[in-house]
């Protein structure tokens, strides 16, 4: 039978299904939780969501009704699209102060693994993020006790001289908290010094989460929430956009999670200078909270539709798949992520602490994830602006071997 009279036939019998009185099409919203019910109405009508709200969504077990609500917000700013990005991410060094208990990646400095990398070290590993295409740098690393402030702008300086057409996206406002220490420069003179050597813009890491209570326990010597904060304004007013992240799954509870979104949102609100927001689950191995348990695929793809309900004034909510695995990940895209992140290549901060998904994957296989979810890949630079790759064609292919296919 040809594909045409298969069309038919299913039409045929679509139209005696709805003639059968005792069979009804469901309604494309189903709400099992009552308490979903008022909140689906202000979302339907663009109402903003309360504390009280956040606090029922993540309380509700009615995973599928939350889903369906962010999703639809999602489809109604993104419609099918799913940003991806060429990346590389760099660690200048694993060495750091903080010795925060959520951290699997930091060490001492005589302690065995440590490292830090030369400068032409990194210039070297950036050059292979420009042969395999990378539009973006991913700079993140340990607060190192000898290291001057000098050396990041020398890094950063030189890897945009040698690479200007490449993105750079470096240092977390932990990161500038500690080298505005370091070089006893306010917080403004620090960002506009990397901004001069040629940052452009932050990551979102180091937020964890706000609430005092919880940084005391999971990283007490880390920047407060409110200088977190009060850095990304400093960065936003300089003209530098910067990502936001929540660990969520540590030991912090609902309200603290929606409490910490909110501060989010009401930041954004006055600056609007944050690009995307990243939930990341917290990976406990090899940490000094690995008594507690790992996340949950249901507590993953909630953070992903709770967060795009509630940040009503982010563009973008990213399914970062090397914490999420590229499975939940693709799930996540039908549930309110519009993003997927990047090729990343070499992954340290999570895989330290127990991930086992790789620690790369070839933009080929980020797009066929996203083309199994049913969505249509679009490469994105970090301001996701899309990516000509016919004007700017990707190198000729050179697969490192650090890469690994997901399915292998
Ligand atoms: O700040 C550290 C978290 C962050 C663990 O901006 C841990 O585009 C889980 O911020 N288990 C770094 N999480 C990663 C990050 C990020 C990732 C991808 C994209 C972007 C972006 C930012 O990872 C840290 C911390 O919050 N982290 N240790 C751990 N054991």
């Amino acid at each position: 039978m040809g594909a045409g009279n298969e069309q038919s036939t299913k039409v045929d019998n679509m139209a005696e299904l709805q003639n059968t009185a005792a069979i009804q099409i469901p309604a494309p919203l189903r709400i099992n939780d009552a308490r979903l019910k008022p909140i689906a109405e202000k979302i339907m009508v663009g109402e903003r969501l309360s504390f009280d709200d956040g606090v029922a969504l993540y309380q509700s077990h009615d995973l599928l009704a939350t889903g369906w609500l962010a999703n639809h917000v999602r489809e109604k700013r993104h419609g099918n699209v799913c940003y991806f990005n060429v990346n590389r991410h760099i660690n200048p060094t694993n060495v750091c102060l903080a010795h925060c208990r959520l951290c699997a990646f930091g060490r001492s400095p005589d302690q065995p693994g440590a490292y830090t990398f030369g400068l032409e070290e990194i210039w070297q590993r950036a050059a292979e993020g420009v042969a395999e295409g990378a539009t973006e740098f991913h700079i993140v690393g340990g607060l190192h006790p000898d290291l001057p402030f000098e050396f990041y702008l020398d890094m950063i300086r030189g890897l945009k001289q040698r690479f200007p057409q490449v993105h750079l996206k470096a240092f977390t406002m932990v990161e500038v908290g500690f080298y505005s220490r370091l070089s006893k420069l306010s917080i403004r003179d620090t960002l506009l010094a990397m901004k001069e050597a040629g940052v452009d813009s932050l990551p979102g890491g180091g937020a964890e989460i706000f609430n005092p209570r919880v940084r005391k326990i999971i990283c007490d010597h880390k920047t407060s929430g409110r200088m977190w904060l009060d850095i990304a304004r400093t960065a936003h007013e300089l003209g530098l956009r910067s990502n936001a992240t929540m660990l969520y799954g540590q030991i912090e509870t609902l309200e603290e999670r929606v409490e910490h979104l909110l501060l989010l949102r009401e930041l954004q609100d006055q600056t609007h200078g944050f690009v995307t927001f990243i939930p990341l689950a917290f990976h406990p191995e090899n940490t000094a909270l690995s008594h507690l348990p790992k996340p949950t695929g249901f507590d993953d793809l909630k953070n992903i539709a709770v967060s795009r309900l509630l940040l009503d004034n982010f563009d973008h909510i990213k399914a970062y798949w090397i914490m999420l695995t590229p499975a939940i990940a693709q799930i996540a895209l039908r549930f309110g992520a519009n993003d997927i992140d990047g090729t990343v290549v070499e992954e340290k901060i999570y895989h330290d602490a127990g991930a086992t998904t790789p620690q790369g994957v070839t933009r080929a296989e980020l797009e066929r994830l996203i083309r199994e979810a049913g969505r249509v890949p679009v490469e994105r630079d970090t301001l996701y602006r899309p990516v000509d790759r016919v004007k700017n064609p990707l190198p000729p292919t050179r697969r490192p071997t650090t890469l690994v296919t997901l399915n292998s």
